[in-house]
């Protein structure tokens, strides 16, 4: 029972220490920084009721100049993110591997804060930019902050950190013009890349599907590097870190990511946002690979090598415990934006390993957060604190809040007794894992990192056949609008070193002529002094041929949980229909919304008032995972005269959503292209109707149960081949 208590109390503590910085205003007076009640926050002290301002009147100073400086520097990447709460708690002891004491038992909720983002954009941009996704956990152990500062690609494009400012030079917009904006589809992203080889594997992953997720809630994380285990004898073991999300991994098209961006910028926001507030939390279950250290040097790459992965065939995934996101933040700018992730806040039980890309990250982090923040103070703030109590002689600083008591703020001491003491590693001291490390000081790259095409091209075969089109759809998409041809001419070349075939489509789409394989790829991005014989990149004949873990074709498609389903209806739908509907789907998890041609109100066909959640005006198909029409003769004699009604149903269709009907609602689908799709290919052997779920009759509940079935599917793809729908 003692332990129960124990583990509830360290649950709830950062929840309390958070509390303590929260302030309510209700039911308060309005008061200024120093707690003097303000009698007028209308008008200015005047001289007489004309003017002019007097230069005494502090609280409007105070007001003024508060807000200018209202504002702090954006991070330099991953700008526009949402974050929330919630706890992790681990399966079973990892005692075997690891001494980190949030790892061992299972009863201790470990309370986290997570922050998901997009990397190239500003923070006003749109949530749907194809991009890389952050995926940065603060878990507030009980033996300090430890950070998993992760993306949603568990591969980078560079291997060494000297590159960083390059690669995000490149991507940003460029410097000139300022334009574009969190899109990598430009001349400087592009000629970058083409004299980088070792970021093809990662161009690969953010061509895919995985560039545009449906959802935060829907998407992977990976710690990229290979980071350390260390147990309580001091073993070591590598790791790498995933987290797989309970829903599964789902994707939007490309075509609705850029009209998402125009109808809700926020929709990666908003879906988080409403997720948590209806009680759909976010689950990710945290997996581990396990690489004993007597098998550093059995695999066909480098585990330091950040460009690749330890195929889940080759090291299977263990699951080891799970995250619930179950709190919105309170304020995004004191929370949300001023949260600082950091890959080296480490706990002991976890260390580095030599990844020369992590090692840079490490210099990185603090320093940039210095800026940004402010000072050196920012670990004081409610959300960077740990929840355990800081005892060090660090002093002084901008906003500085801890008052440290006594005379002594040194160490070695005996005036304060020695405090603070040093902690043994028994006494839980972070010691860093004591690796031999015995070599010459050099600029070079190990001859291990010089593969750079095999993975990429594992990636590019273990897709299904229609997310290889999307990423051939992707690169014409990106390199269609980079202007100088020699650029388009260099990336192919290195796609040509992927897939022939992947080359071969990419350029006819672009018009071009097929390059030669490059027989020496590149050597830009070398040292100068570098001999290029000797690090051209080279294949290596991978472990497997394909990996059906790296195709989201695989994942979980077997339920409906939080989906969105649009429900178009207009004055006289079927009540019964539309009520009983709305009763499964929300029975199942999902959230059902009523569109309907003008928002507040519509009658049912037996009179009553039913509520509009949004009129055609303010939504598209696209906020939407599946469409369902019910009956109502009146209700679709106006749906078939309104022409957003039947944009809806096309658009959804072409976006391969599930489309449901009864009813005359029936006849609506078949008056849409849709229906002419379905009419054409009557008989042939085609995908037309997959998720077309109007053959039922006026059974509803047989025709919403197989709705719901199609809706887990969460899209048929293979409408895109058969799909010229003019939507
Ligand atoms: Fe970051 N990265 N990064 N990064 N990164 C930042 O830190 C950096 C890298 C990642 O939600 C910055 O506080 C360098 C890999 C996430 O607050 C900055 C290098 C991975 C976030 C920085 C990398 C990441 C950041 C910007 C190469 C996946 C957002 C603001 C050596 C494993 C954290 C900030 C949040 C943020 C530097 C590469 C993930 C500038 C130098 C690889 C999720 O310090």
């Amino acid at each position: 029972m003692a332990k129960k208590n124990n583990t509830e109390t360290s649950s709830n503590k950062k929840m309390a220490d958070l509390e303590k910085d929260t302030e309510d205003s209700a039911g308060q007076f309005l008061t200024t920084n120093q707690g003097v009640k303000v009698n007028d926050n209308q008008n200015s002290l005047k001289a007489g009721e004309r003017g002019g301002t007097l230069l005494e009147d502090f609280i409007l100073r105070e007001k003024i100049m508060h807000f200018d400086h209202e504002r702090i520097p954006e991070r330099i990447v991953h700008a526009r993110g949402s974050a929330a709460h919630g706890y992790f708690q681990v399966y079973k002891s990892m005692a075997q591997y690891t001494k980190a004491a949030f790892l061992q038992d299972p009863s201790a909720k470990i309370p986290v804060f997570v922050r998901f983002s997009t990397v190239a954009g500003n923070r006003g941009s749109s949530d749907l930019a194809r991009d890389a996704r952050g995926f940065a956990t603060k878990f507030y152990t009980q033996e300090g902050n430890y950070d998993l500062v992760g993306n949603n690609i568990p591969v980078f494009f560079i291997q060494d950190a000297i590159k960083f400012p390059d690669l995000v030079h490149a991507f940003k917009p460029e410097p000139n013009n300022e334009m574009p904006q969190a899109a990598t589809a430009h001349d400087n992203f592009w000629d970058f890349i083409s004299l980088m080889p070792e970021s093809i594997h990662m161009i690969m992953w953010a061509m895919s599907d995985r560039g545009i997720p449906r959802s935060y809630r829907m998407m992977e994380g990976f710690g990229v590097h290979t980071f350390r285990f260390i147990n309580a004898s001091g073993k070591g073991s590598f790791v790498k870190f995933h987290w797989k999300p309970v829903l599964g991994v789902h994707s939007v098209a490309w075509d609705e990511a850029l009209k998402i961006s125009g109808y809700n910028s926020d929709f990666h926001r908003q879906d988080l946002w409403d997720a948590i507030e209806n009680g759909n939390y976010p689950e990710y279950e945290l997996g581990v690979q396990i690489v004993p250290e007597k098998d550093e040097f059995k695999f066909d790459f480098d585990l330091l090598d950040p460009t690749k992965i330890i195929p889940e065939e080759v090291v299977p995934v263990q699951l080891i415990g799970k995250m619930i996101l179950n709190r919105n933040p309170d304020n995004f700018f004191a929370e949300t934006e001023q949260a600082a992730f950091h890959p080296g806040h480490l706990v002991p039980g976890i260390d580095f390993t030599n990844d020369p890309l992590l090692q840079g990250r490490l210099f990185s982090y603090s320093d940039t957060q210095l800026s940004r923040l402010g000072n050196a103070n920012f670990h004081e703030l409610p959300i960077n604190r740990s929840i355990n109590t800081i005892h060090n002689n660090q002093r002084d600083g901008h906003g500085r809040q801890q008052i440290n008591k006594g005379r002594v703020n040194y160490d070695p001491n005996s005036l304060a007794g020695g405090c603070p003491f040093q902690a043994k590693a028994t006494e839980g001291g972070f010691t860093s894992y004591a690796e031999k490390i015995d070599g010459k000081k050099i600029r070079a790259r190990s001859e291990s990192f010089h593969d750079h095409f095999s993975q990429a091209r594992l990636f590019y075969v273990s897709q299904a056949p229609y997310e290889q089109r999307h990423i051939i759809n992707a690169l014409r998409f990106e390199l269609g609008k980079v202007v100088n041809d020699h650029v388009k001419t260099r990336v192919l070349g290195l796609l040509t070193q992927v897939d022939e075939n992947l080359a071969a489509e990419v350029t006819a789409g672009l018009g071009m002529q097929v390059p030669k394989k490059p027989v020496q790829p590149v050597n830009a991005s070398f040292g100068a002094d570098t001999n290029p014989k000797k690090v051209q990149p080279k294949f290596v004949k991978q472990a497997v041929e394909k990996s059906p873990a790296l195709s989201m074709a695989h994942s979980r498609k077997d339920t409906i949980q939080s989906r969105v389903v649009a429900i178009l209806a207009a004055n006289g739908v079927d009540e019964n229909a539309l009520t009983s509907l709305e009763n499964i789907l929300k029975s199942k998890g999902a959230m059902a919304k009523v569109i309907a041609p003008e928002g507040n109100m519509i009658k049912s066909s037996k009179g009553n008032n039913i509520s509009v959640d949004h009129s055609f005006l303010t939504c598209a198909s696209v906020l939407f995972d599946a469409v369902f029409v019910p009956g109502g003769s009146k209700s679709i004699d106006i749906l078939m005269n309104n022409s957003d009604a039947i944009h809806f149903v096309n658009q959804a269709y072409k976006h391969c959503k599930t489309i449901g009907a009864t009813g005359e609602g029936v006849d609506f689908i078949q008056s849409t292209f849709v229906g002419k799709k379905l009419a054409e290919s009557m008989g042939a052997n085609s995908t037309a109707g997959e998720g077309v779920i109007i053959n039922n009759g006026d059974d509803v509940s047989k025709t919403v149960n197989d709705f719901i079935k199609a809706v887990a599917q969460h899209r048929f793809w293979q409408r895109e081949m058969i799909s010229t729908l003019p939507a």
